[in-house]
């Protein structure tokens, strides 16, 4: 910890002693969930120091921009157009929400029956230990489920946030509303920055966040590969990552780490035995750093080779159609890709059980762990058509309903273990 980032963090008005806390507590974990992975890619070393300095030079980098009158956008949801921040000159970060660490906080405020997604990230802000929300100067939440929209209305106490409507249904009228609320965010953050939105400089900022899709997608591909070049954790943390990086950094940095992969690919080179139990993970996204299920469901040889989730496909499959450089097109463009994510905050949302069947099929998976936080009604929910789909289809689901804590660790791993030995060759 150098006094240059306690300075940092004083200027922040992070509390000190908390934040200590948080960071101590993170080493433990990092080193027991990844640093004692054996035959990791040499390009996970940037992840690796990455979260070793975790609120250390990206917070720096946020901090320089602000000093030129840069302004930084925080998000909690892959549903915010990120390439209308890009394009005005601010910088987007995707808020951390994964760690058990700030839920106390937040129950001070929220019931206790919210999901820990929404209390980690209420309880970083109301214990002022993240330096990522300290340093933006709007946060920007959206209407996907209930918990959420009723905390940013407590938030926005705190610190300016904006919401946008997420409509509920995918019909005509829903995607009109939608292509309204795109329009209004992009004089949203004119607005904040005082920079016009050209169409070049969308261009450029829909180039920027599609070549990071692309990148992501490039990884994804590479674990539909048996024996799987990268293990599930890996594959996790440098997604996490992308949510909160430099894009354009971020993407140099996964096409360096593909490329070495492809090599282990020609070499046949694996993380585990080819036949390892290979299981895709479906439902929340996992914040970082929550590293809970992959570490579990790793630690007894099977490998977690995709993820249906925001912090998985959802997040990059689709890209924004080239359009020409006319603001009308692009927005709409826009408002098109984000309007095909296939989020359980839907009614109905029929596309998502069809991901993952053709998702399991791709990816020749063994197994899927449908994976909700407790209290997030509408996955929990959409878990049942779920199972009854995969069924169907012939492919075992087992359910997994959690949050945070270690407490139920000792029995998830028992369920994990039988529902493995159920669907060994
Ligand atoms: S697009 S999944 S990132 S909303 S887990 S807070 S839904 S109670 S996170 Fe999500 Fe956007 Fe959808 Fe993706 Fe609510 Fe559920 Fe908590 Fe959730």
């Amino acid at each position: 910890m150098t006094t240059d980032n306690v300075q940092m963090w004083t200027d922040l008005n992070i509390d000190l002693k908390s934040h200590d806390m948080l960071l101590n507590a993170l080493g433990p974990i990092f080193q027991e969930v990844y640093l004692s992975q054996k035959n990791r890619p040499a390009g996970m070393g940037f992840y690796d120091f990455v979260v070793g300095d975790i609120h250390g030079i990206r917070v720096k980098e946020l901090r320089e921009h602000a000093k030129t009158g840069g302004k930084v956008v925080a998000t909690y949801c892959v549903f915010v157009p990120e390439e209308l921040v890009w394009a005005a000159g601010a910088i987007p970060v995707g808020l951390c929400a994964g760690t058990q660490f700030s839920v106390p906080m937040a129950e001070e405020v929220l019931p206790r029956n919210t999901c820990a997604l929404i209390k980690s990230s209420f309880g970083f802000k109301l214990g002022r230990v993240c330096p990522y929300v300290q340093a933006s100067h709007l946060i920007v939440g959206e209407t996907t489920c209930d918990g959420k929209k009723k905390m940013f209305e407590i938030l926005n106490q705190y610190q300016p946030v904006y919401v946008m409507e997420v409509p509920n249904k995918k019909t005509e009228r829903s995607r009109t509303l939608w292509h309204g609320e795109v329009v209004a965010f992009k004089d949203v953050i004119e607005k904040l920055t005082g920079n016009k939105i050209t169409p070049k400089k969308l261009a450029e900022a829909i180039d920027l966040v599609n070549g990071r899709r692309v990148a992501l997608q490039r990884l994804y591909n590479l674990r539909k590969v048996r024996p799987v070049p990268i293990s599930g954790k890996d594959a996790l943390l440098a997604t996490q990552v992308s949510f909160y990086d430099d894009a354009a950094r971020d993407t140099q940095m996964l096409n360096a780490l593909c490329d070495e992969l492809d090599k282990r690919v020609a070499a046949g080179q694996g993380v585990a035995p080819a036949n390892a139990p290979r299981i895709l993970i479906s439902g929340s996204p996992m914040a970082i750093p929550n590293w809970k299920l992959h570490h579990l469901i790793e630690s007894t040889g099977a490998i977690v080779v995709c993820e249906e989730s925001c912090t998985g496909t959802r997040f990059f499959s689709d890209l924004v159609k080239p359009t020409p450089h006319n603001l009308d097109q692009q927005l709409t463009a826009i408002a098109d890709r984000y309007m095909n994510i296939h989020c359980a905050c839907f009614t109905p949302n029929d596309e998502r059980p069809d991901d993952v069947v053709r998702l399991a099929k791709e990816y020749q998976v063994d197994g899927v762990i449908h994976y909700n936080l407790q209290f997030c009604h509408t996955y929990a929910n959409e878990g049942h058509k779920m199972a009854e789909r995969l069924e169907k289809e012939g492919i075992p689901m087992l359910r997994i309903e959690t949050d945070y804590s270690d407490e139920d660790s000792g029995q998830l791993r028992t369920r994990i273990e039988a529902f493995l030995e159920m669907i060994k060759h």
